[in-house]
This record gives C-alpha cells, structure tokens and sequence, in this order.
C-alpha cells in the first residue's frame, strides 16, 4: 500500500471509531443519600446507559469540590462540568434570577413547577446561559425556607429584631433579612454549623431537609415555619462541553435529567416529611407561623428594589399569571 493510501486509511479509521469516552466531573453540595444527590446519580446513571459509557459523569456530592460560590466559579471556567444549586447565588450575577426568590412569589410547589418548567423559566435559563457560562437542563425542588434559631422561637417579625442570621451571597437575601430586623450574616453553607454551635450567629434560613441533614437542628432547635421563599434549583452543563455535544448526545442529556428532576421531586416531597418527623423526634420545637402577613408586609419593599425594572416587572407579572 502506498504512503498516500495508508495515510487515508487511517484518517478513515478515526473518522469512523466512536467518539472517546468522556468522564465529567460533576458538583454537589449535599450528603449522598439526599435527594439531590440521588437525582443526580439517576442523571448520571441514564446517560451512561444511554451514550454506551461514552459519557460518563462522575458525582462528587457533600462538596467535595469546593463549597457553594467556588464551585459556580469552576463550573463558569470548564474545571467542573455539571452541578446543582439552588439559585440564590446568582442573584447578584444574573438579575432575572431574583425574580424567583423574591419572598411569597409561589402559591405554592405546583405553581413553582409551572413557572420554571414553562416559558419564565426557559427565559431565566436564557439569560443564565448568556452570562454564565452555563446551560440549564432541569429544575430541582427546594421546598420552603424558613428561619430556624439557638436561643428562642420566632413567632412576629419582632422576635427576629437584632439576630444574626446566617444568609446565602446575594443581596437581595441580605435585605430580606434587613426588612425584617435581623442583622444578616453571609457564610457557606459549610460553615454554618460550627457557625451555630459556637453562636456566631443566632439563626439562619432553610428547608426541613439541609437543617436535618446538615445537623443544624442540634444547635438551632427553635423552626419557625415562615416559609418566605421557595427558592427553585438548577441542574447545569458548562457551556463548552454542551457546545460539543451532537445534537443526538445533547438531547439525551436533557431528557435524562428532567426524569432525574422527576425522581428528585418524587424524593424531595418524601424527604421534607422525614426530615420534619425525624428533627422532631429529636426535640425540636416547631412554631407554626399562621400568619404570615407580618412578614410579607415587611419584605414587599424588595420587590420595588429586586424588580423593579420593567423586564423584571413583567416576569413578576407573568408568574403571578401562571394557573
Ligand atoms: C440548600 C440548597 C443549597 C444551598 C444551601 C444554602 O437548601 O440546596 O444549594 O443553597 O441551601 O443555604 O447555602
């Protein structure tokens, strides 16, 4: 055989061998047996099947790699390539995400689904994308937060007068917090409980399973349920590596993980009743807040400030149109 045709029998061979396998490395905040990290899994599980391993994503859950900010750093740079997060710590970076963390924004987890399965969310995802870095394949439940404290129960607005509250990085929390009297506190996630049991701060904010599975309730044993926010979560591919997926490959990437989001939801509704039995059991003392219209009337000056622009106002708007 000549040189020539060797040489294009080789280019031949490449052209037709299957693609290399990739390994993805994926983030995670959460203790592997939450529900999150079980969507994931399930994500990573059906894409393997699916591609015949060619992509294969490994999940490193518990923040492995990196607490929360960071980790949203590296997915943006290609050193992480898929993650899930809840929203809040891209208020500051992506305005239109405020829209979905504003307090009472939801009827209830229903209406969430709708809004950020439908055209909002789709237009979020947009602007996440453009700006980020990143694209968004699916949407996970977080369920409400409310405040949770060491030293007493909060039942009005008064009782939350001076106490530091741990926050996630976002403005927008930091003023919710304000409006309430409560002097807000940002810190990871990850510090937080040493952050409780040394008194750092008084309290913080968050749904019945991270306060169980994170073991804040040993130190904060007063949960107050406010509910003032149902903050949605994202699951996200860098850009460069979507980019680089055929069509074919994409399309299975996506659908995969919204029949993760389906698993994960299916889990997060049984998860927010375990949790909740199980904290109790443990002595927890909870304060159901019947009204919470103290509460909101304090925060409603957020949405002047969170969205007031007219693209933020129609998004606002458009929520509150979704039956
Ligand atoms: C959890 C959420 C995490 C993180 C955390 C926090 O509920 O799933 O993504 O946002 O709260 O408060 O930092």
């Amino acid at each position: 055989m000549s040189r020539h045709l060797l040489a294009a029998a080789a280019a031949l061979a490449i052209a037709a061998a299957p693609a290399a396998a990739q390994e993805w490395r994926g983030w995670n905040i959460h203790v592997p047996d939450y529900p999150n990290s079980k969507g994931l899994d399930r994500w990573a599980e059906l894409v393997a099947q699916r591609t015949s391993n060619r992509i294969r994503m490994r999940m490193f859950h518990s923040a492995q790699l990196g607490q929360q900010d960071e980790a949203i750093q590296q997915l943006r740079l290609g050193a992480i390539d898929v993650a899930n997060f809840n929203i809040t710590p891209l208020n500051n970076l992506v305005p239109e995400t405020q829209v979905l963390t504003l307090p009472f924004i939801f009827r209830d987890v229903g209406h969430s689904h709708r809004v950020v399965d439908g055209a909002v969310g789709d237009a979020i995802a947009r602007e996440i994308e453009a700006k980020l870095n990143m694209v968004v394949v699916s949407w996970f439940d977080a369920g409400a937060r409310s405040v949770y404290t060491r030293d007493r129960p909060v039942r009005t607005p008064a009782d939350m007068r001076g106490l530091k509250i741990r926050v996630q990085t976002s403005d927008l929390f930091i003023d919710l917090m304000r409006a309430l009297g409560a002097n807000p506190v940002p810190l990871p996630f990850g510090e937080l409980y040493t952050a409780l049991q040394t008194g750092v701060v008084d309290g913080a904010e968050n749904n019945w399973p991270s306060y169980e599975s994170q073991r804040h309730f040993e130190h904060a044993k007063y949960y107050s349920t406010t509910e003032h926010s149902n903050v949605p979560e994202i699951v996200v591919v860098n850009k460069q590596r979507w980019d680089r997926l055929s069509a074919a490959d994409r399309e299975i990437v996506r659908a995969a993980a919204r029949e993760a989001s389906a698993l994960q939801r299916q889990l997060w509704a049984e998860r927010e009743k375990a949790s909740r039995d199980k904290v109790v059991a443990a002595g927890v003392v909870v304060t159901e807040i019947q009204d919470r219209r103290p509460f909101a009337e304090l925060m409603e000056p957020l949405y002047a400030k969170y969205a007031g622009t007219p693209n933020l106002k129609a998004l606002v708007e458009q929520i509150r149109a979704t039956r």
